[in-house]
């Protein structure tokens, strides 16, 4: 969702939205009233989660204490460069009823994580509580090796203790997968380590209690990026790894069948729609039993008129085996997404990170999904099986992350957008 340097971005522009946001509810209001008219199928309330989140880019729903109630995980980026650092917040509901109040707590010890990323939350020491998990680094702090995977054990009452599981890493990590990959019954850390031009799939192989090996066993280079999905692809009974590519740009997207006795084959699955930020394997997306993949790009058609165009787009899995081999037919399923030009040593694309589920209420599965370099969220919503609208939910949120979950509680999901440009995270909520 970052893949421009942001380190110039921390300038006077930032300041003054900063100033702006801190103004107070006559603000916010307008603000609603502003994309409110931009909407057609949902209305929507803006609800400020924080009024100086210092910079928030991913975030994760999940209820980490068990009260049925979800927390919030956001990924603050704050000063983060080679140099400064970000940190972890878990924000709590303090009334389930009221959107507006919640409990900010730091992760204890995460102050220092430079450029944490798409956190994971799971059960990594298999005492009934689930823990955090937090990869971190990017492009700039390569030159420092600063990659980095952490873990947060959940020590119950909001309480919460740091395990470093690997540290000062050229290649930098932007999420983990829990599972055992290499059948000794232990969950292990899978992740594709990157940096410009190669990845590195790995796992660090669980020894139980939450303790994982410090080097990783590496089981590709070159293949698949930030955020990869574990799925037996070819119903084989062995489960294969499946994502966007966007450093190494031989493709769009891949799959890494698993041949078993560690031995792994890649297979491209797109290849025109350009680098791509996120693949995600969505069961049933059109109410027909399927499993469809869905691809972000990140692209800059501004930047090159005649490259691929930004957009999102769907990729049911190939229904004959051998199909599954060769090149997955892609259609794209949003409309009007377009990066901003880059400034001069500023790269940026479009679209950003996804998330998704029932947002309208229609039973159907919408998407939600960020523009990042195009600096607004966008709802497409699936208005009969398998035919989306584009819907602009909010402006002016250039570069950060999305989410979707019922926070309050009422049945309906609420939107959850953050802009690290912006300094913003905000709440939308039907009406
Ligand atoms: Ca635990
Ligand atoms: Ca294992
Ligand atoms: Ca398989
Ligand atoms: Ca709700």
């Amino acid at each position: 969702m970052h893949f421009a340097d942001i380190r110039k971005y921390l300038g006077s522009r930032v300041f003054w939205l900063f100033v702006i946001l801190l103004v107070g509810t006559s603000v916010a209001q307008a603000s609603v009233s502003e994309f409110a008219a931009n909407l057609q199928q949902i209305e929507v309330a803006l609800e400020s989660i924080d009024g100086n989140p210092e910079k928030p880019a991913f975030i994760k729903a999940a209820d980490l204490d068990g009260d049925g109630s979800k927390e919030l995980i956001v990924s603050v980026f704050a000063g983060s460069s080679p140099m400064g650092a970000g940190f972890v917040a878990v924000y709590k509901l303090s009334d389930r009823s009221d959107l507006r109040g919640w409990k900010k707590t730091i992760l204890p010890d995460s102050k220092g994580t430079k450029f944490p990323n798409a956190a994971t939350v799971a059960d990594v020491n298999e005492d009934g509580r689930l823990d955090i998990i937090v990869p971190s680094g990017f492009l700039a702090t390569t030159p420092f090796n600063a990659g980095q995977i952490s873990w947060y054990e959940n020590l119950g009452a909001n309480h919460w203790k740091k395990h470093d599981v690997v540290v000062k890493q050229k290649l930098f990590y932007h999420h983990v997968e829990l599972f055992d990959m290499n059948g000794d019954g232990i969950d292990d850390m899978l992740t594709v380590g990157e940096r410009l031009g190669a990845t590195e799939v790995q796992y660090f192989a669980g020894k139980g209690r939450g303790v994982f090996a410090t080097r990783p066993v590496v089981i590709y280079q070159n293949a698949l990026g930030s955020l990869p999905t574990i799925y037996d692809v070819n119903q084989d009974g062995r489960p294969d790894l499946i994502s966007a590519q966007y450093f190494v740009e031989d493709c769009a997207a891949a799959w890494l069948e698993n041949l078993g006795d560690g031995k792994w084959q890649k297979h491209f699955i797109n290849r025109e729609s350009g680098p791509s930020i996120q693949l995600s394997l969505i069961p049933n997306l059109i109410s027909d039993g399927r499993a469809m993949a869905v691809l972000a790009n990140h692209v800059n058609s501004a930047d090159k008129p005649q490259g691929p165009k930004e957009g999102v787009f769907v990729m049911p899995i190939p229904e004959k085996k051998s199909d599954i081999y060769n090149l997955w037919p892609a259609k794209m399923i949003s409309e009007g997404i377009k990066s901003r030009p880059s400034p001069p040593m500023m790269p940026q694309g479009a679209p950003g990170v996804f998330a998704w589920g029932d947002i309208t209420g229609n039973g159907l599965i919408d998407i939600v999904v960020h523009g990042d370099g195009d600096p607004r969220a966008f709802l497409l919503e699936q208005v009969s099986s398998g035919q989306f609208e584009t819907t602009v939910l909010i402006e002016n949120v250039p570069q950060g992350g999305v989410e979707a979950a019922d926070l309050d509680g009422d049945g309906n999901l609420e939107i959850i957008v953050s802009s690290y440009e912006a300094n913003k995270l905000v709440i939308l909520k039907r009406k």
